[in-house]
């Protein structure tokens, strides 16, 4: 541990900074101040999809170096093996089954997380960071859901819960509005053609995927899984949509618009900055820039991990240019599993061959297998840690509190409620962390990292359309993941005791608060 480092903070002037004032975490750890920090969040990348993590079909080579440079985790856990639920967690430090309303967004959703809800943001605002959020939200916008003028300021959002600077597509790639939102407001905003959106009702002559396959230039959505309402530059989109003239993306620009806006807040930044970028690779639908297009071998969904590895490269460049790269602490990591035909025809499928999205894990995005939840997570501070690979068990949970521990912010007893600190497991000193971790699909599991236990519920086992296995099961489940770690065995009735005691911890955890169906 260095003693009085000389660090460079963001504006690039140098400070002193006495290590004695640093924050103490689980393992007292020593830390200079305030570091910039980036959370980088990819759509359904799989803990199988990089390099680093074994694929050797998909090359990503921005993505190994930041590994080899930090500290590769093996059991790290989206809270969630779908978006809004993981990224709500990722944002609050609450269980998202704890509120029954946390379920995939529409696009005309409500801000589901409140304006008086303390956020990881307004946690580091409070510690005088300048805060931004660039690319995917997909956790509503404005006071109700279809109650937005996307004419104008939607209110709440973003920065009423702690970000100073938002560019952002309201939800997913797949659903409308197809505009990006700079601050809450249309970016590129073209007055010829306002923009009205609904998820009950089409807008008369406006041309629906259903009915003109032949404006489908880009993508065809898959049979039966929706995604053929509006048409938006060549694909159709989950719900309706009018309006937008210049200010609709298009999809081949998006990782370029998103990487462009990171670098661009970087380059400005004039104090430690906290910046969440979430990209929207690799989710659907997938549409590289025609750099990456038909380069990867495996179809789109390669190409998008190749992009997505390109948007990484890109940010790191911009720590490196304004020579804060040592100083800066990036997380990089996944909202929730992979999946292949998530709704339309990019041959996902037909070239994914003999890469594993899901690597060694059963199940993938929807799942409360472990390839639901279980996903790349990658901690790189080249001024702080040693490189090093950790099988610590770690959740998207613990980053809140942990990242107040790292900038020296008491949190009320309100506030990040699940939320515990484990800095010192993210920075590498301790290799164990949590005592057990909990993971959400349509039911819930719990694992020590040695076992897990599966609730049951009545849900489909299977996904038809999407091809995963669910995890779901009338019985109750028990896998022994030390040994079985693709989780082939039910050993419940084989361990009764091991089941009692994993319900019970679990029991503990819902008992304060439980709302999923
Ligand atoms: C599903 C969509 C899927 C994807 C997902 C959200 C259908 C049939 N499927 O409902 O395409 O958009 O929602 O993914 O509509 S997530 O990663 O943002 O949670
Ligand atoms: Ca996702």
């Amino acid at each position: 541990m260095k003693n009085n480092l000389l660090i460079s903070c963001s504006i690039g002037s140098f400070v002193l900074v006495s290590c004695t004032s640093g924050q103490k975490g689980k393992s007292d750890l020593v830390l200079p101040q305030k570091p910039n920090v980036i959370f980088i969040v990819a759509d359904d990348l799989g803990y199988g999809d990089l390099g680093c993590y074994g694929a050797t079909r998909v090359q990503t080579p921005h993505v190994d170096s930041l590994a080899a440079s930090g500290i590769r985790f093996t059991d790290a856990h989206a809270v969630a093996a779908t978006s809004t639920p993981s990224r709500y967690s990722l944002f609050t430090g609450h269980y998202s089954w704890r509120r029954n309303d946390t379920g995939i967004a529409p696009g005309d959703a409500g801000m589901i997380i409140r304006p008086e809800q303390t956020t990881i943001a307004d946690m580091f605002k409070q510690a005088g960071y300048m805060t931004g959020a660039i690319g995917k939200w997909h956790l509503g916008l404005g006071d109700t859901t279809g109650s937005q003028d996307w004419n104008g300021t939607v209110i709440p959002g973003p920065r009423e819960i702690g970000f100073d600077y938002s560019y952002l597509m309201a939800a997913t790639g797949d659903r409308v509005p197809c505009v990006w939102m700079e601050n809450q407001s249309v970016a590129n905003y073209d007055p010829s053609a306002p923009i009205y959106v609904s998820y009950s009702t089409p807008f008369p002559g406006e041309p629906l995927g259903r009915e003109h396959p032949e404006m489908l230039t880009k993508l065809r959505p898959s049979p039966n899984q929706g995604h053929s309402d509006a048409i938006v530059n060549g694909i159709s989109r989950i719900g309706y949509m009018k309006g937008g003239g210049k200010a609709l993306w298009q999809d081949e620009n998006i990782a370029d618009t998103i990487a462009a806006k990171a670098v661009q807040f970087i380059r400005q930044a004039d104090k430690p900055f906290f910046l969440y970028v979430g990209t929207n690779d690799v989710h659907v639908p997938r549409y590289p820039h025609e750099r990456f297009r038909d380069k990867s071998g495996m179809g789109y969904r390669g190409d998008a991990i190749m992009q997505f590895d390109w948007t990484v490269g890109q940010i790191i460049q911009a720590l490196k240019e304004k020579d804060i790269l040592e100083e800066t602490l990036v997380i990089l990591t996944s909202d929730n599993g992979p999946v292949l035909d998530d709704g339309y025809m990019d041959q996902a499928v037909e070239l994914v061959g003999d890469h594993k999205p899901w690597g060694r894990f059963r199940g993938g995005k929807y799942s409360i297998f472990e390839a639901g939840t279980r996903i790349p997570f990658i901690v790189s501070w080249p001024a702080q840690i040693k490189p090093a690979v950790s099988g610590a068990l770690v959740s998207h949970i613990d980053l809140f509190t942990s990242m107040a521990t790292l900038v020296g912010e008491e949190l009320s007893p309100n506030t990040a409620i699940d939320s515990q600190d484990h800095l010192a497991a993210f920075l590498g000193t301790d290799t164990i962390g949590r005592e057990y971790v909990i993971e959400a699909a349509s039911s819930l599991s719990i694992t020590d990292g040695e076992w897990k236990y599966i609730t049951p519920n009545n849900y489909p086992s299977y996904y038809e359309y999407t091809q995963i296995e669910s995890g779901n099961s009338t019985e109750e489940q028990l896998y022994h993941l030390s040994e079985d770690i693709g989780e082939q065995n039910n050993v419940a009735s084989k361990y009764p005791e091991k089941v009692a005691e994993l319900k019970a911890l679990l029991k503990q955890e819902t008992a304060k608060g439980y709302m999923l169906e």
